[in-house]
């Protein structure tokens, strides 16, 4: 592992000074009524960086009383789908016209590589509107052949208001997967972003209405998780809550929707996923995969393959090749465009990376490689790899969230389908193999929601997105993702004039 302390190569990259930091409700920025603020801090030096607009239960009431109103009367859900798409293309080119800015604001905000924000997340971000924008008019039931002389078909209409709360690792990656959609269902929404990350949601709030997006369509509630989030998923007046976050959370959320309205949820949480190297694959290669497979982003990605299973024919010259790569991978400021992983988003996430860390070493694990902070200002941490990791241990159950691998060895295929799955996630699986007989048996008997075959982070946006087990139910991505927005009217006539 290589640190960066600064290059000149990035110096010039400009940093957007922070224009919008106040909460958006009914088309306008506008100060939270309590008129508190909470501080957003830059991860790659711990610098307070921007006071934000802290909203409340009061000013979620706002935000939805404006999304209810824009619902009930409003021309958004009664436009026809062709213009809706029209607004929304609009939407994605404004993103793709601010594309560094976007970029930037999450590098500050969130430590995210403002390269790969650039040239990939931001630019995949506009492409996720524009993908819900080409489905927003061909949006349909079906006409149903019924078995008494009735005319009867289904309607898809718009679910209604609908709370999105997001979080912090993907800021405008999760923004656009989840508003895509609904805005091309006709719904309207509350957003609230992750407090970590506020700064790209209120940036995609303005471009909304430079796009024409109508006023109370698209709300962004600033503020903390058990308070303004809170409001969200209790609200009686909000129709469906999307949640990404952990799984603890993703409880509260359900408990609170079916203690107030029973508005359906659909939740993205935690995920523990494997990534399965059988013997015949090329070692070389897989081990880049392997290690993008945990490292990417920092390793606060949802379904990093943390769990690496190697089968033993090819264990030790793996484990070689793994140290050997690892020494090239670069941490450091996110802006320099040689850097491979930037600092963990906050002091919290850095802290419960390291807690893990400790507790891999007091549990038995062997440290191979990093094991702390990196040697520099900010939340930084050496990428760490552990082997010699019991099933049991707590570094092979919980969801690290950070730089950090377990490599497990294994013999046969049938041990692995067990052990991979001991797990009460079930988000994603990777499985190494140039035998189709393995992939086959293996992909079908792993209980997760994505698998990938000789890749990783494959995904695509006609991919559906989303858990098995404790890591969540509902699909982001894909046309699958609409559904949640929409729901069916069954509508039935007599065919003929008779007396029912
Ligand atoms: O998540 P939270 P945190 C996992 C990951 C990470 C851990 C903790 O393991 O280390 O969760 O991260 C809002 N009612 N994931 O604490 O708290 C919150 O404001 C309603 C996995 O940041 O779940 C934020 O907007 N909302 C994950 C969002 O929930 C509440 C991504 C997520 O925050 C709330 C993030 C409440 N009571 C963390 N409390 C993934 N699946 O990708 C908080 N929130």
């Amino acid at each position: 592992m290589t640190v960066q302390n600064g290059s000149a190569e990035y110096s010039h990259i400009n940093i957007p000074k922070i224009k919008f930091t106040k909460l958006f409700i009914n088309g306008h920025f506008v100060d939270s009524i309590s008129g508190k603020r909470f501080e957003s801090v830059d991860p790659r030096s711990g610098e307070v960086i921007a006071d934000i607009a802290e909203g409340e239960k009061e000013d979620v009431d706002l935000a939805v009383k404006a999304a209810r109103e824009a619902f009930d009367n409003g021309p958004w859900p009664r436009l026809t789908g062709c213009e809706r798409r029209r607004i929304m293309l609009k939407f994605a080119d404004l993103i793709d016209e601010n594309v560094e800015e976007l970029a930037a604001l999450d590098a500050i905000d969130g430590g995210k590589l403002y390269k790969i924000g650039k040239t990939m997340e931001i630019p995949s971000a506009a492409e996720s509107i524009r993908y819900f924008a080409g489905a927003a008019d061909k949006i349909h039931g079906s006409t149903l052949k019924m078995s008494r002389e009735l005319h009867g078909y289904t309607l898809r209409e718009p679910i209604g208001v609908v709370g999105h709360i997001i979080p912090w690792n993907f800021p405008s990656l999760m923004f656009t997967m989840k508003v895509g959609p609904a805005l091309a269902a006709g719904c309207t929404m509350v957003v609230k972003p992750a407090e970590q990350t506020p700064l790209s949601a209120l940036y995609y709030a303005h471009l909304s209405k430079l796009a024409g997006i109508p006023d109370g369509v698209l709300n962004v509630v600033t503020g903390y998780g058990h308070t303004a989030g809170a409001a969200i998923s209790s609200h009686m007046d909000i129709d469906k809550v999307c949640f990404t976050g952990s799984t603890e959370v993703g409880r509260l959320v359900m408990q609170a929707a079916a203690a107030s309205n029973l508005k359906p949820v659909s939740l993205e949480l935690g995920g523990k996923s494997p990534f399965i190297i059988f013997d015949d694959v090329d070692v070389d290669k897989v081990t880049d995969l392997a290690l993008l497979g945990t490292l990417y982003n920092k390793g606060e990605v949802c379904v990093a393959g943390s769990r690496v299973f190697v089968q033993e024919g090819i264990y030790d010259k793996f484990l070689v090749k793994l140290v050997e790569k690892v020494k090239t991978w670069v941490v450091g400021d996110p802006f320099d465009p040689n850097v491979h992983q930037g600092p963990q988003v906050d002091k919290n996430q850095y802290e419960r990376i390291l807690s893990f860390i400790e507790h891999g070493k007091r549990e038995g694990a062997t440290l191979l490689t990093g094991g702390k902070p990196s040697d520099r200002k900010g939340y930084y941490i050496e990428p760490t790899i552990f082997i010699d990791v019991a099933d049991d241990m707590t570094i092979a159950k919980e969801e690290i969230f950070g730089p950090v691998m377990s490599v497990m060895k294994f013999k046969t295929v049938e041990e692995v389908i067990k052990r991979a799955n001991g797990t009460k996630y079930g988000l994603a699986a990777g499985i190494m193999t140039n035998d189709l007989n393995i992939a086959n048996t293996v992909s079908r008997s792993i209980r997760a929601g994505v698998i990938w075959i000789n890749c990783y982070f494959a995904f695509d946006r006609d991919l559906p997105y989303g858990g098995y087990k404790m890591s969540g139910f509902g699909r982001d991505m894909g046309m699958e993702s609409l559904d949640k927005y929409l729901q069916v009217k069954s509508v039935a006539m007599p065919i003929y004039d008779s007396p029912w």
